[in-house]
């Protein structure tokens, strides 16, 4: 026990006094120079009242941190996969997948006036007019080759080559991806086939952003990996005593999202056990659990899974089962999500996404690095789709709907994944990547990847101002924006 609690200790002990336990966990979160003033006060105007004991109500009123019971903390889960995954089997639940992701997608655009012009690619193919007409579709091919661009979109009519001549629109084709859906305006070239003039995405639409009336913070973490070696417990227990504080902010969370990644997981890459400190999965989770205990009550804990954790591998994801740690989805103050999800904390709208696709996205578009995941998250946004690329890394599941299609434009963005925390806006979304509470893993240190780890991020959902902790010791890799 540190000199000065022992000190506080001793001096009310001494003056006949009695401290309730919850008031003793008030003050070892107490900073330590305040205490002898704070206990010497507290025993005067006691003893002047005759009654010899400190509950955890003197010291809260004494240090102006009771809780402030007009503060609302609702939520409201918006959309979670969890009961929506269905799974269709092979061929059949593919074209089940991309079917419903056009028609999703061309529902979308719709709204764009562009598209009153829309024309089927059967249509498009057969008509002999000399005007420009629009089409839209998933992009299957992109190729550049001397000086042109072809692009091959597919609607549920047929398939379509258009070639871009255009440099600048070049450097925008080049930056889309496969599977992705656009809508082009094409015109006829010279030798009968189609030229592309112009290219139009889903993205996002000038909106509202919604506030929460009351003033109260959200924290947004992600990728604590649980039970590997490099997890950073004594810092992430920091925060979390740091949430019982007296600290005007800490008095005001009363939302915790976890981004995915909780727990490191087993037999995710090869020769992971020698970089775990918990060898199984319910281990891992049980650890998990004894910390998320630790944060106080009156805070709502969002929790979603990542890659490395428990359920199923593939696109969408079910929240953690029960089966691995039911003690999470008894806490009264746990919500278990899968990924994606989106909810409502106070009327402010936050979509969840681990982020997985974000490893696809760096390795095949120009530009775009693990450095800067808001500008990847940009990219979802303006495709309206959080995992386009289909067929390499990231696993999608044949599902009969696509529960990928971005329907429901968030407020905020929230993504983990890459280890990297970094705020951005779009269109009025702020965008926050979570960063993690691992250190740099050997396997990252190999590829060059350098994260910033402890970082915990907080947003005031009435003012969306936004605030940060650092318990990263490396002070030249903090929070850049
Ligand atoms: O992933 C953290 C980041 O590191 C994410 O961008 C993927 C990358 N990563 C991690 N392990 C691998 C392997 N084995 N191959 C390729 N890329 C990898 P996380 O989900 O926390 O492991
Ligand atoms: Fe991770
Ligand atoms: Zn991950």
């Amino acid at each position: 026990m540190k000199k000065e609690l022992t000190f506080a200790l001793n001096y009310a002990l001494n003056k006949g006094f009695q401290i309730h336990p919850d008031a003793f966990k008030i003050l070892e979160n107490v900073d330590v120079k305040k205490l002898e003033k704070i206990i010497k006060e507290i025993v005067r105007e006691k003893t002047k009242q005759k009654l010899f004991q400190i509950n955890q109500d003197d010291l809260e009123t004494y240090l102006g941190i009771k809780e402030d019971p007009t503060l609302k903390s609702e939520i409201i889960v918006l959309f979670d996969p969890t009961t929506k995954i269905t799974t269709g089997e092979g061929v059949d639940g593919y074209n089940a997948l991309f079917s419903s992701r056009f028609n999703k997608l061309k529902k979308i655009i719709l709204d764009r006036p562009e598209a009153r012009k829309l024309k089927s690619i059967a249509f498009v193919k057969t008509a002999k007019t000399e005007d420009d007409m629009y089409v839209c579709g998933l992009i299957t091919t992109r190729n550049t080759e001397r000086n042109i661009t072809k692009l091959v979109l597919e609607d549920p009519s047929g398939s379509f080559e258009g070639i871009v001549f255009d440099d600048e629109l070049q450097k925008t084709v080049g930056s889309l991806l496969t599977d992705q859906f656009v809508m082009v305006r094409v015109g006829l070239g010279k030798n009968s086939g189609f030229v592309i003039k112009d290219l139009i995405l889903p993205d996002i639409p000038d909106q509202h952003i919604n506030k929460s009336e009351t003033e109260v913070y959200a924290v947004f973490l992600s990728d604590l990996h649980i039970g590997s070696k490099y997890f950073m417990e004594e810092e992430f227990m920091e925060f979390v005593s740091w949430l019982s504080s007296p600290d005007p902010v800490a008095r005001k969370i009363r939302f915790v999202l976890i981004g995915g990644d909780v727990v490191d997981g087993v037999g995710i890459y090869p020769n992971q056990e020698k970089e775990l400190v918990c060898l199984t999965i319910e281990e891992q989770l049980k650890k998990a659990e004894s910390l998320i205990d630790k944060i106080p009550k009156n805070v709502k804990v969002i929790i979603m899974p990542g890659n490395h954790d428990p359920g199923r591998r593939a696109l969408p994801q079910p929240a953690i089962p029960k089966k691995y740690n039911s003690s999470l989805w008894e806490m009264e103050n746990v919500v278990m999500v899968g990924n994606p999800a989106v909810v409502s904390l106070n009327g402010v709208k936050v979509m969840m996404f681990h982020g997985q696709s974000i490893d696809d996205i760096v390795k095949t578009t120009p530009g775009l690095s693990y450095n800067k995941p808001t500008n990847v998250m940009k990219h979802l946004l303006r495709a309206r789709h959080l995992s386009p690329i289909y067929g390499r890394q990231t696993p999608i599941a044949p599902e009969m709907e696509d529960l990928l299609v971005i329907e429901n434009i968030p407020d905020i963005f929230h993504v983990g994944h890459v280890h990297r925390a970094e705020l951005d806006m779009y269109k009025g979304i702020l965008l926050v990547n979570s960063g993690s509470w691992q250190r740099q893993t050997p396997f990252q240190a190999s590829v060059g990847m350098t994260p910033n780890p402890g970082i915990a991020i907080m947003v005031n959902l009435k003012t969306f101002q936004v605030f940060h902790q650092n318990y990263n010791s490396n002070s030249e890799n903090i929070l850049q924006n």
